[in-house]
């Protein structure tokens, strides 16, 4: 089909392929959350329906997308891991990245009532994307460990700081000069001796993150005729089971820990994460 004059155009949309056989990982980020989350009141340090939130729309993505075996989320960002062998929109790295986005973002907007329904959003939010390739399970384990002990160290300092401003009177200045120097043991010390808080006793979702994976229902399909399952959706909305090439896949849903994610004991009880 002969185009316009004007067709020439699209020779300069330059293709942009993932490498195959490689994980992806992409990773939003709330653009300027440290206004968002002023302007809408989160409370401080950690606000656990601004968490909340963002655990549904990591899921809604999940859900959407089964090429993404793991999540991990965070104050405002949340990583995405996709399988090596994903073949999501032929790998098309701008494609994958601006959709994923939009999605969650839009997700998110559309959840917001439920979680702030006292507080209509004053303005639209955006997430940022990128997407990193990485060739083995070793950069992924990394990956995960680095995100967690991120929310680790700024969530010990948080709760810290918060401590010695809401609690201790002190000015913010104040509070961060108390803090310059010190060592993960030293505000340990801080939060029990001054102001009797147990910092391992604290709500694991802002000490450990959240982390999304699938999980296998428990059998509750019945075999028709020609044998295909036909099980009902459950109640959480998770997909029935489905028949392919002979054999039938077992129904998941996807759940949200607040577990360890560093050590070996999770990713030796989930094997499928980083596997083809
Ligand atoms: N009060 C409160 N603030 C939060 C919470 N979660 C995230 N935030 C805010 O979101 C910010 C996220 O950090 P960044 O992503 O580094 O900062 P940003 O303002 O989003 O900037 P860019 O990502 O570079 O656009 C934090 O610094 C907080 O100000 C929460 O639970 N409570
Ligand atoms: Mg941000």
């Amino acid at each position: 089909m002969a185009g316009s004059k004007y067709a020439y155009v699209r020779n300069f949309e330059l293709p942009d392929p993932l490498l195959p056989g490689t994980f992806m990982l992409l990773r939003l980020d709330g653009h300027s959350f440290h206004r968002f989350s002023d302007e809408h009141g989160f409370t401080k340090p950690n606000d656990s329906r601004a968490l909340e939130l963002m655990d549904h729309a990591a899921k809604d993505l999940m859900e959407q997308y089964p090429d993404i075996v793991l999540a991990f989320g965070e104050s405002d960002e949340f990583s995405f891991l996709l399988r090596k062998s994903a073949a999501l929109y032929n790998r098309r790295q701008s494609k994958i990245v601006s959709t994923l986005a939009s999605l969650f973002t839009s997700s998110y907007v559309f959840h917001w009532a439920k979680y702030f329904p006292d507080c209509p959003l004053k303005y639209p939010p955006s997430f940022d994307g990128r997407l990193v390739l990485y060739p083995s399970a070793r950069e992924i384990r990394d990956y995960f460990s680095w995100r967690q002990t991120d929310t680790h160290i700024n969530n010990l300092y948080n709760t810290t700081f918060w401590a010695l401003v809401q609690q201790g009177g002190q000015n913010t200045t104040y509070a961060h000069a108390t803090l310059k120097g010190t060592f993960s043991k030293d505000k340990h010390e801080i939060l029990f001796s001054r102001f009797q808080i147990n910092y391992n006793a604290i709500d694991a979702r802002f000490r450990k993150g959240s982390t999304l994976v699938r999980e296998e229902l428990p059998e509750k399909t019945t075999a028709n005729d020609d044998g295909a399952a036909t099980g009902e959706p459950s109640d959480s909305g998770a997909p029935a089971a489905v028949k392919m090439r002979g054999r039938t896949k077992p129904r998941t849903q996807v759940v949200v820990l607040h577990c360890d994610i560093i050590k070996d004991d999770f990713w030796d009880a989930r094997p499928e994460i980083l596997a083809d």
